[in-house]
């Protein structure tokens, strides 16, 4: 379909990790000719930016994977329980190259901007290079009927806006866009702000060579121990012998895990019977913890059991009780924020040469030549500053995009207020875009592969939907979209999810963005089942045309 001045093609799809990968792939099925814009210079999305020491999945790696395809499944083996960055870079390179996808895939190329157009039919894309040597020169753009962004939901980089950073003496770095060619931090002075699931891996890591570690603290987190260790090739051929099995307790399940979680409430049992329970939930390790008992997430007094059991074991691991006292999690239940695991993470504080600040009692004022400044005066002084702040989660990847509708609306106007979609998968007012794990989808609280595969799916059938019934224009209808958002804020408000006031799921992490619950708490059996029905009555709740040629 090449056109004279520009190319162009039925698809763009921006982002080439696990989500762009697979639609890659399913839309050559379909027949269709697409490519994949890509701003780094390889394949991986997060998985390609995130190289922070300790960098992990908090998914086990049997099942953080695609499941589209069991001679897949079957070849490829995982080392470890959870799998490193590296692991997985190298898992999705052998997915690239074993789908023939890297020749439709243009590396070093980032989207600057995408127009539709007025009819609504198409897009006009716009980009430039922005490789990891940072040469940026304008590219020509690129055309296409349908845009389908799979630009992540936690890849946009949140950098606090801490004043005098620009006249720091030493080197800073943000762990979402760390050097590729790794930092030495040995005998060095090392500065961590942020102890959310990333500062909680990164922080055992580096208190190693650092020659000291001072973690600055704002709010205390959960954590439960990983037990990460080499995976035997007796497990690893007992997962693939049981992948069906394991693939269909993951379809049914709440989080896209394959967990069943005990159906019991947390206030049911007689106490030493739920502690003996908690700890074996804690010796086997993981995210599982959280499938204890049904209603960790529902009920605050059932909640308080898991998060008192846990800052238990918090009290006992570090052995400076004022310093336990600080690390211990007061200010949310467990889980209501995105719950971490770790390697030696509370052990760490044991340690001469790591030290601990809490940054709520006395808040980061500025940077200083020598590291930084806290309100009280008090100078922590630093040669690397690591800042494992986190993301401007779910809309932020969208926004830095910032499509523009046929009318001329942007995605940041038609957002101002916080993110509206139709079921995380469209925006009204932007015809034939498509945003994988957009935000009222479940996407973060579930295992990401696993909606990821679902979200791509549904696009395909859909495009193969209007491919068959001669539709051009798909645009997502206004009042489903609202009841969707109704819906959403209905099933987040059946959670305690919603109460963690500093929770980056409700965007509080990034100043000034609107408070809205994104990720869709429903369960993930549920929201495909919403989505399937959609489907089944012929794509409910959008507007789909034929073009006016045809008609
Ligand atoms: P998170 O979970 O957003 O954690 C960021 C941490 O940084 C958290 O402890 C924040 O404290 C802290 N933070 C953010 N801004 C500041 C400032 N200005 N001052 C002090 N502390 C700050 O991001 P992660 O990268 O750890 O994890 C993101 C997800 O990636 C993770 O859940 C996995 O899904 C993978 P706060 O809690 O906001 O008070």
């Amino acid at each position: 379909m090449a056109d004279t001045e520009v190319d162009s093609f039925d698809a763009v799809v921006i982002g080439a990790g696990f989500a762009g990968l697979y639609m890659l792939h399913r839309l050559r099925g379909l027949g269709l000719s697409a490519v994949v814009l890509e701003q780094g210079a390889g394949v991986g999305g997060t998985w390609y930016w995130n190289r922070y020491p300790g960098a992990r999945c908090d998914s086990e790696s049997y099942y953080y994977c695609y499941s589209f395809d069991s001679a897949l499944e079957q070849e490829w083996t995982w080392s470890e329980r959870y799998p490193r960055q590296p692991e997985i870079k190298d898992y999705l390179d052998h997915v690239t190259d074993r789908f023939d996808l890297r020749r439709d895939i243009r590396f070093g190329t980032r989207v600057t901007g995408a127009r539709a157009d007025a009819d609504g039919r198409g897009w006009t894309v716009d980009t430039d290079t922005d490789t990891d040597t940072d040469t940026d020169t304008d590219t020509a753009p690129v055309r296409c009927r349908f845009l389908i962004t799979a630009v992540g939901c936690l890849s946009a980089a949140n950098v606090p806006d801490i004043p005098g950073l620009a006249d720091f003496a030493g080197r800073w770095f943000h762990t979402g866009r760390w050097p590729h060619d790794g930092v030495d931090v040995t005998g060095r002075r090392v500065g961590v702000v942020g102890t959310g699931s990333t500062g909680i891996q990164a922080i055992p890591v580096l208190a190693e060579p650092a020659s000291h570690l001072t973690v600055f603290q704002r709010t205390a987190n959960y954590s439960i121990p990983a037990r990460n260790g080499p995976l035997s090739r007796a497990e690893s051929d007992a997962y693939k012998a049981d992948y069906p099995a394991i693939r269909e307790v993951q379809a049914g399940s709440t989080n896209g895990h394959p967990f069943v979680v005990n159906p019991q409430s947390a206030l049911e049992p007689p106490d030493d019977e739920r502690e003996r329970a908690y700890r074996a939930a804690w010796e086997r390790g993981g995210l599982r913890f959280r499938a204890s008992y049904a209603d960790l997430l529902a009920d605050e007094a059932a909640n308080e059991t898991a998060s008192e059991f846990i800052r238990d074991r918090i009290r006992e691991t570090v052995e400076d009780p004022a310093v336990a006292e600080t690390l211990l999690p007061r200010d949310h239940g467990f889980a209501t924020k995105r719950p971490p695991i770790d390697t030696g993470y509370f052990e760490t504080y044991n340690r001469d040469d790591v030290t601990l600040v809490d940054v709520r009692a006395d808040p980061i004022e500025a940077v200083v030549p020598e590291g930084l400044r806290l309100r009280s005066g008090t100078v922590y002084e630093l040669d690397d500053l690591v800042f494992a702040t986190g993301f401007d989660a779910l809309t932020g990847p969208l926004l830095r995009l910032d499509p523009v509708g046929p009318d001329g609306t942007s995605l940041r106007r038609a957002w101002a207020a916080g993110p509206r979609s139709y079921l995380g998968l469209a925006v009204s007012g932007f015809p034939n875009m498509f945003t994988i794990t957009g935000p009222f989808s479940p996407s973060v609280l579930t295992n990401m592969p696993t909606s990821i595969e679902q979200h791509v799916d549904w696009i395909a059938d859909c495009l193969a939907h209007m491919r068959d019934t001669g539709a051009d224009r798909i645009e997502a209808d206004r009042d489903a979209e609202r009841a969707w958002a109704e819906h959403t804020r209905e099933v987040s408000e059946q959670t305690l999810l919603p109460r963690a006031a500093t929770s980056w799921y409700l965007g509080a992490n990034v100043p000034g963005k609107p408070r809205v619950f994104m990720p869709y708490a429903g369960g993930f059996a549920r929201y495909t089942a919403a989505c399937a029905d959609v489907a089944r009555r012929g794509f409910e709740g959008f507007r789909l045309t034929g073009s006016p040629a045809a008609a």
